[in-house]
């Protein structure tokens, strides 16, 4: 009981997806947290498929403790965008885990939220590996919980600080990150509300330096654990599709950011999140001038640079452990 108390309380909003999967693993298994709700949302696949891969991660964990309140099924105004990048089949590289059977929670994720955050005020990091339909939602329908939200980590957005951030982009315009542009109303709600926020872009998320060695790769495969061998799947999956292995961990980097913020390097900027169709739909504009900075747009906690050799030793030792 007493250890508990010392543990840092997360609601991991999501919507596995091959990533989120692996951040459920990492946020599960790490003593630092508490994972108190899964929440699924509409993304990466339709809200009924990331709500049973959430499911199925947890019974691969055997933690069906933990509740799955399933959320938002679309976009809070638009309709759902076509993923450019397949998580094959399931959504889950096609590991094709068993089908889940544990009820998932009575309440709309949504509910969930709001009901988790009250419960514990103040104490309760939401990490967001998703689109924020569900987090968006839950601050409409409930605009008191802002002030007892500890923060939120999100891999969200893209910032121009490297080259990966444009060339790793995965929304369907040149420069969005997928999670800003399936929802960018959403996006720009939450980066708006005054909650702190930490967007872990395209720019840390997504370096070449995430990638695993082929040694690492071979002690996932060595393993007898089952989410050692779904990360080892979902990478040769990645890779024969022409992917790097860093598809497969985008989403671990809020969870690890959650467990060590050391992982992450960030500065504060205003950024605007872009709502209008066209180019930039989705983007998310930093403004780093020195001179005329539009103060108007919220400060937000911005991933500058990554220990990925950390980051990666943190990954292995929670999914071989
Ligand atoms: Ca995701």
């Amino acid at each position: 009981m007493e250890e508990k108390e010392l543990k840092k309380k997360i609601i991991l909003d999501c919507d596995p997806g091959m990533d989120d999967s692996m951040a459920i693993v990492m946020a599960v298994k790490s003593p630092a947290l508490q994972v108190m709700a899964i929440t699924t949302v509409n993304g990466n696949y339709p809200v009924d498929v990331t709500s049973a891969n959430a499911q199925k991660v947890l019974e691969l964990l055997g933690r069906t403790d933990i509740p799955v309140a399933r959320g938002m099924a679309e976009p809070m105004f638009r309709d759902i965008p076509k993923d450019p990048f397949t998580h094959g089949k399931d959504g889950q590289a096609e590991n094709f885990l068993p089908n889940p059977v544990t009820p998932l929670c009575e309440k709309h994720a949504v509910d969930l939220i709001i009901d988790v955050i009250k419960a514990n005020p103040g104490e309760v990091y939401i990490v967001s590996t998703a689109p924020m339909s569900n987090i968006a939602m839950a601050l409409k329908k409930a605009p008191e919980i802002k002030g007892m939200i500890a923060g939120i980590y999100a891999i969200s957005g893209m910032f121009g600080l490297n080259a990966y951030a444009f060339a790793n982009a995965t929304g369907d315009t040149p420069q969005s990150e997928w999670n800003v542009y399936v929802d960018p109303e959403a996006a720009s709600i939450v980066y708006n509300s005054g909650i702190d926020l930490v967007a872990l872009g395209l720019d840390v998320a997504t370096h070449f330096d995430v990638n695993l060695t082929e040694k690492d790769i071979e002690r996932l495969r060595l393993s007898d654990k089952k989410e050692a061998h779904f990360l080892y799947n979902a990478i040769h999956f990645v890779n024969g599709r022409g992917f790097e292995a860093y598809c497969t961990v985008i989403d671990c980097m809020a969870v690890a950011y959650a467990i060590d913020e050391t992982i992450v390097e960030t500065f504060e900027a205003h950024v605007g999140v872009e709502t209008k169709d066209g180019l930039t739909l989705g983007n998310t504009v930093v403004d780093y001038r020195h001179h005329h900075v539009w103060s108007h747009l919220p400060l937000v906690k911005i991933g500058k640079k990554a220990d990925y050799s950390k980051f990666l030793n943190m990954l292995m030792e929670l999914v071989l452990g």
